[in-house]
């Protein structure tokens, strides 16, 4: 399997996260990919590679044109505006409070595009996030040209991202470029996996009204966990979307059996649609010691995971997602993409 990686991710380190009350060092830090780098090195992923350039084409096709460019010129904008340190949204359109005017002052904008406020932007996000959405165009083109799978080490992550909003640690829509590009690259339908312990309500959202797009989620109950206010079991899908939108949300606790039957009503609804490519949200914080999820996988039963993944028998794109327990990440990663190889 070819691991398609930049050290480009490394320019997003925000140094501040509210969370609980307090503004900490982020969870989805710089050190998460040195840990899955080294263990892709012990578990002989030898197959490495840079992306290539990004063609917005797979972008704009899946995000707003003003949002994109937000991003691009944010920390210019930013600089202009005589702020200088790392920017968190404070302010919403929110019930109430909410108009599809785009405010002109960077504040404004700001609350504009943001879903969240523990997400910082800072003076080397941009740059990061644009390496880290070629990452998965790049695995996808390298699949959609006939390689069985690829593994994007994407970071920061996507599934969070709607087509104009930022949150959830997440800028661009990785997964979401990556299913695009496999449209345009001929695919008839795509489906999307993710499993993630957060629901992906980013790329749900992208896609509710595609029925081409099957996105599949399993994640922790909204009702209990981010992104709160997306991720029921009663959405979906719209309109000619109708019915390729599954969302199996669990509780809190939930360990390995009870995630893999709903792995399998997952697996089993991506066989339906009958898809031409795989898109998985990979993100690992199901994992029992992630400090702010409450699934309880163990170690071993990533393995399980790539097993059943692979015997899909879908060309196959991991895009990686989320993951906190820093020690662990490494191992819990490769063991889903060694599972995927040894099934
Ligand atoms: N009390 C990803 O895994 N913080 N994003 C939640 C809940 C945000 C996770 C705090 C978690 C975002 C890609
Ligand atoms: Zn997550």
């Amino acid at each position: 399997m070819e691991v398609i990686y930049s050290t480009d991710h490394a320019d997003h380190f925000p140094q501040g996260e509210i969370y609980e009350g307090q503004l900490i060092r982020p969870f989805e830090c710089p050190e998460r990919w040195d840990h899955i780098v080294a263990a892709l090195g012990v578990a002989g992923f030898d197959h490495r590679s840079g992306p290539d350039v990004l063609d917005f084409a797979a972008v704009h096709a899946v995000h707003d044109a003003n949002y994109v460019q937000f991003l691009q010129n944010f920390w210019a904008n930013w600089l202009a505006a005589g702020h200088t340190g790392e920017a968190i949204p404070t302010m919403f359109p929110v019930r109430g409070l909410c108009h599809d005017k785009i405010p002109a002052d960077i504040d404004g904008q700001l609350g504009f595009y943001a879903l969240a406020a523990e997400t910082s932007i800072t003076a080397g996000t941009w740059s990061a996030v644009e390496a880290s959405a070629s990452l998965a165009q790049t695995a996808q083109r390298r699949v959609s040209a006939g390689a069985s799978n690829a593994f994007a080490l994407c970071r920061p992550p996507g599934h969070h991202a709607s087509a104009d909003q930022f949150g959830g640690y997440c800028f661009l829509n990785n997964a979401a470029i990556a299913t695009q590009g496999f449209l345009n690259d001929g695919a008839q339908r795509v489906a999307v996996l993710d499993v993630d312990f957060h629901h992906g309500n980013g790329t749900q959202t992208i896609f509710y009204q595609r029925p081409e797009v099957l996105f599949v989620s399993l994640h922790g109950d909204p009702a209990e966990a981010f992104p709160y206010f997306l991720g029921y079991a009663e959405e979906t899908g719209q309109g000619p979307g109708e019915g390729t939108n599954l969302n199996l949300p669990l509780p809190s606790g939930t360990g390995f059996a009870q995630w893999a039957a709903a792995l399998e009503v997952g697996c089993e609804a991506i066989a339906n649609h009958r898809p031409d490519a795989l898109v998985v949200s990979l993100g690992v914080d199901t994992f029992k010691d992630d400090p702010i999820s409450f699934f309880k996988l163990d170690t071993p039963d990533y393995l399980r995971i790539g097993q059943r993944i692979a015997a899909l028998n879908l060309p196959t794109v991991y895009v990686m997602e989320g993951g906190y327990a820093v020690e662990e990440i490494g191992t819990n990663t490769v063991n889903v993409l060694l599972g995927h190889l040894n099934s």
